[in-house]
């Protein structure tokens, strides 16, 4: 993004089936009940609401496989995010997509990377979302995410609009980690991603680990993809999320995180995942998503 008053299409993905619990496919009716479209005026860019249609398939698709829950319906859900992302792109807008859970990102990254060949991407997140079927304990594929991204696990996620890998690991960044399967931690040795945990935020300070995540994701890239999963944010703050993990994020690290990828001036696109509205208190977590998307598009908190 270059910052120059973007243009922004918002992409809401209402979708469960990637997660174990029900509830993230009401993350997009929720954000914009708290006042998405208000946030955007407010901070004067041009917008509009990509009219998303639930593909066919997806109400009548129940085939599962044992390591990947729901595979069908992810995968027709994922088909349709993808080409939903890349004609935004082709219309020179910013695709902010609202999830849903995790798994709407297999789409997005897909999407983009169909126009931003060399994209770099920051992963904001408790858990890695690295697993593959073979390493995956539940087969929820919102924890394979990134690595079908990454080209690891089933052809049919990774092979999505054709090419593979998605993403190079020397331009993916994971931010505010602190649950990984054993899986996971070898595949994050294996492709040598950078993972920035709880531990390193605590020592070194979330504007350090900031900088080095965003020249690490930018260097020699042609943009920046977002990917923030609420999960990252403490749960003491956003408690409206399906798998809250202890020790995550306080708002002001959550809030400097996307002020400095503004800064940064290298987003071309970003997903806010896993807002689960039936185990919210108060809507508290949906305004959260949205005041935080104010910073990742401009706004200060001073
Ligand atoms: B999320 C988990 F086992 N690793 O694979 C898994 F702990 O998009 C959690 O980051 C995945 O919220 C969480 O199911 C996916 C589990
Ligand atoms: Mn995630
Ligand atoms: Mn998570
Ligand atoms: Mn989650």
């Amino acid at each position: 993004m270059n910052n120059e008053r973007q243009q922004v299409t918002v992409l809401p993905v209402p979708f469960h089936y990637g997660a174990s619990k029900p509830g993230a496919s009401g993350g997009p009716e929720a954000v914009l009940q708290a006042g998405l479209a208000e946030k955007l005026r407010h901070l004067n860019l041009p917008h509009s609401l990509f009219p998303w249609k639930e593909p066919a398939e997806l109400a009548t698709d129940r085939r599962s496989l044992e390591r990947m829950r729901n595979w069908g319906r992810v995968l027709t859900m994922s088909e349709a995010v993808a080409e939903a992302v890349q004609s935004i792109m082709e219309s020179e807008a910013l695709p902010l997509t609202i999830g849903g859970d995790h798994s709407v990102s297999i789409g997005t990254i897909a999407g983009v990377t169909a126009h931003v060949q060399q994209l770099g991407v920051v992963w904001i997140d408790a858990h890695a979302d690295l697993n593959t079927p073979q390493t995956s304990h539940t087969g929820n594929l919102h924890g394979m995410a990134l690595a079908a991204s990454l080209g690891l696990g089933d052809t049919r996620f990774t092979e999505l609009l054709g090419r593979s890998p998605k993403l190079q690991p020397k331009r993916v960044v994971l931010v505010g980690v602190r649950e990984l399967d054993e899986g996971e931690k070898k595949h994050i040795y294996e492709t040598g991603v950078t993972c920035f945990t709880m531990h390193d935020i605590d020592r070194h300070g979330m504007g350090r680990v900031m900088e080095k995540a965003i020249a690490i994701a930018s260097y020699g890239s042609e943009g920046v993809h977002v990917s923030f999963d609420i999960d990252s944010v403490d749960p003491g703050e956003a408690p409206g999320t399906g798998t809250p993990v202890r020790g995550g994020l306080n708002y002001r690290e959550a809030h400097l995180a996307m002020e400095m990828l503004y800064d940064c001036g290298m987003v071309t696109s970003a997903d806010i995942v896993e807002v689960n509205p039936l185990l919210d208190t108060n809507g508290r977590t949906a305004r959260l998503a949205v005041e935080l998307i104010g910073s990742l598009l401009g706004e200060r908190i001073l």
